[in-house]
């Protein structure tokens, strides 16, 4: 049987946009995949979205919407950014699926009839950011470390998991599974947090103070805790506990998180999974926190988006390079633009790409393109040429490679590749081909040579697959190799003399252009100077016509428009599309209700109506929106309310 791979990330809150930190953390998940395809199993990678709780709530309140529709359009931001990231996931998993309901009910139902949850009355402090009680020790001045506010004291009756059973067992198996929660520092921050009483979690909130959430199957009076209910969806997306994906991936699991959610996939989950006697995870590794030119990231700060846009700028493949370069999976690490600016100059365009037209360039000179060939000659004679060296280094750095990804330890799986590119260049200068190709009795030593480099070449273009995807394939191309296959497995790597001579290559391009800095700082300022807010977003991915036709577009005619109250930025409308309908827009930043009516605009007229401040809005009127305005979509000349825009 094939061995499995099962990788997931976290499931992301839709309380506001992608951003850089979960861009890694998926490229994460995406590299690491792509490495275990290398190595021949047959994996499966789970992303997604946490869509219940208080956040979720407060941040659709602020936008006005339900809570449905706020969770779908976020939801959709996160599904639409991994295909331009180039990430090949299995399943998108969002908590608001009714398969992953049933499940966080089966696993409740399980762990109450085993006697693992009781009923008791607590008085304790609430952060309403964290969505959790403090103990005294936790809090930092009085306040959660976090939010940097004082949490509240409330008193409810609610639902306890009992933790602190689990906890010399846990401690237990983290001593005999030293790798269980990797790298080391992030174990001893678990040991450590584990040297104290651990106690029982709240995992209830009742009906009374918050309704978006999953009902608890013995009391439906209560919803359960967000996080019980999202941990729940790695078991959940396999389909647990009877699903044929569930029986064959879940006993490969492996989680990325970063650090801030440590102790929820550290200690919570695998007690949750012991309580509901379903086997633990491989591995948690954990990585650290992006900065963002040296500052936390932080919407006031504006440094959040910027960075995603980088990779418009200088290309996908180069982005994903820097984040797995730069930072030591464990550590935090700092973005910025000149630094990514400086790592493509100098280990994509100097020391690779360099090489690369050089070894190229070369074939094409002294061999006229073709990849030489060396059947004439005697294994014995060949070897006489052979410098031995580089299918050596080659053989280390596949190697080293190897390890380092075992152990998420990527930017030095990167750094083994380059010191492979680094060998290649030491060996050119020592067998000096220029030279050798002066005499014609060199002729079968040149060849031997070239070859050699070539080969190398390709071991360089295949261990960069998992990080460069695109870039890998061209390089295959550039070699002459078979562009059907995406990538190399490792035995193939390992397979020296793999490449056909006689093939012919192409002339030498350039993979990586020098850079100059094109600053997005720069650009937000001149964004700002002539009164554009943001940079413009990312386009979706393609959709086909009968897709797009499926949204019945219709000229409206607005007829009165009145403000709602209690929202600032909410207008009822009275619109005619051929029959009366009421919509309400969120337009009022934008237009008084004067300025508004008698303009005939394009509403989206078969959405499923939705209620609004308590008011059913039955259509959606397009318009621009960025982070200042709304301006709606007109029609050019009048025309017959109802006409069909598409
Ligand atoms: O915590 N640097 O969701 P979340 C690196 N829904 N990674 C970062 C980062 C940064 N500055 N900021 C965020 C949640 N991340 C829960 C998870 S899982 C069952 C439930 C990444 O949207 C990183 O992976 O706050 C971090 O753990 C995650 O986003 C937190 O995402």
């Amino acid at each position: 049987m094939v061995e499995t791979f099962y990788i997931t990330t976290p499931i992301y809150y839709v309380n506001a946009k992608p951003h850089l930190g979960h861009a890694y953390t998926t490229i994460v998940g995406d590299v690491a995949r792509r490495f275990k395809e290398m190595q021949g199993l047959d994996s499966f990678f789970l992303t997604g979205t946490d869509e219940h709780g208080d956040k979720i709530i407060r941040a659709a309140r602020k936008e006005n919407v339900s809570p449905r529709v706020y969770v779908d359009k976020i939801s959709d931001m996160f599904r639409a950014l991994w295909p331009e990231l180039n990430i090949k996931y299995d399943r998108f998993i969002r908590t608001t699926d009714a398969e992953h309901i049933a499940v966080v009910e089966h696993v409740l139902q399980k762990i109450w009839d085993s006697g693992d949850i009781y009923f008791s009355e607590y008085e304790g402090m609430y952060c309403f950011g964290c969505e959790r009680f403090y103990t005294e020790r936790e809090l930092v001045d009085g306040k959660c470390p976090d939010h940097e506010m004082a949490p509240e004291t409330i008193k409810e009756s609610n639902y306890f998991f009992k933790m602190s059973r689990y906890q010399d067992w846990l401690i237990d198996h983290i001593h005999k599974h030293p790798d269980f929660i990797r790298p080391e520092r992030y174990r001893n921050e678990v040991l450590a947090f584990l040297r104290e009483p651990l106690e029982d979690l709240c995992i209830s909130r009742p009906k009374s103070r918050l309704k978006w959430g999953i009902t608890l199957p013995f009391d439906k009076d209560y919803v359960t805790y967000v996080w019980f209910d999202a941990l729940l969806n790695y078991v959940s997306a396999l389909n647990y506990p009877d699903g044929e994906l569930y029986h064959k991936y879940w006993s490969s699991v492996q989680h990325i998180v970063a650090k801030d959610i440590l102790k929820p996939h550290g200690i919570y989950w695998p007690i949750m999974l012991k309580a509901a006697g379903i086997p633990l995870y491989k591995h948690l590794n954990v990585h650290g926190y992006w900065n963002v030119n040296h500052q936390k990231m932080s919407k006031t700060l504006g440094n959040v988006a910027e960075p995603l846009d980088l990779k418009n700028i200088y290309g996908l493949d180069v982005f994903r390079f820097f984040l797995m370069r730069e930072m030591a999976f464990g550590l935090d690490s700092n973005f910025d633009e000149e630094t990514l600016i400086q790592r493509n100059n100098s280990d994509l365009a100097n020391d690779l790409g360099n090489l690369f037209k050089r070894v190229i360039t070369m074939t094409h000179k002294y061999f006229k393109g073709v990849i030489p060939n060396l059947d004439t000659e005697t294994e014995e004679e060949l070897q006489q040429f052979d410098s031995g060296g580089l299918k050596s280094d080659a053989a280390n750095a596949i190697s080293a490679f190897e390890s380092a990804m075992e152990n998420f330890a990527f930017h030095k799986a990167i750094s083994s590749i380059w010191e492979l590119v680094s060998s290649m260049n030491k060996y050119i200068d020592l067998m000096a081909p220029w030279e050798l190709a002066k005499k014609k009795s060199n002729r079968t030593q040149l060849a031997t040579v070239i070859y050699d480099l070539l080969e190398g070449l390709r071991v360089v273009s295949g261990l960069l697959y998992p990080f460069m995807p695109e870039s890998s394939l061209e390089m295959r191309k550039q070699l002459g190799m078979d562009a059907k296959h995406e990538f190399d497995t490792i035995d193939k790597l390992r397979t020296w003399k793999y490449m056909a001579p006689g093939t012919e290559i192409p002339k030498a391009a350039t993979l990586f252009p020098r850079c100059e800095i094109k600053s997005f700082s720069d650009e937000a300022d001149n964004a700002e100077e002539t009164g554009e807010t943001g940079v413009v977003p990312p386009l979706k991915p393609q959709i086909a016509i009968d897709e797009f036709a499926r949204a019945d577009l219709r000229v409206a005619t607005v007829l009165t428009a009145e403000p709602v109250p209690r929202a600032k930025k909410l207008l009822k409308l009275e619109v005619d599309i051929g029959e009366k309908r009421t919509v309400v827009a969120g337009i009022a930043g934008s237009y008084t209700p004067d300025e508004i009516v008698g303009k005939q605009v394009i509403m989206v007229v078969n959405l499923k109506p939705v209620k609004l401040m308590g008011i059913m809005s039955e259509g959606m009127i397009l318009a621009a929106v960025d982070d200042k305005k709304v301006l709606v979509s007109t029609i050019d000349k009048p025309i017959k309310s109802g006409t069909i825009v598409k």
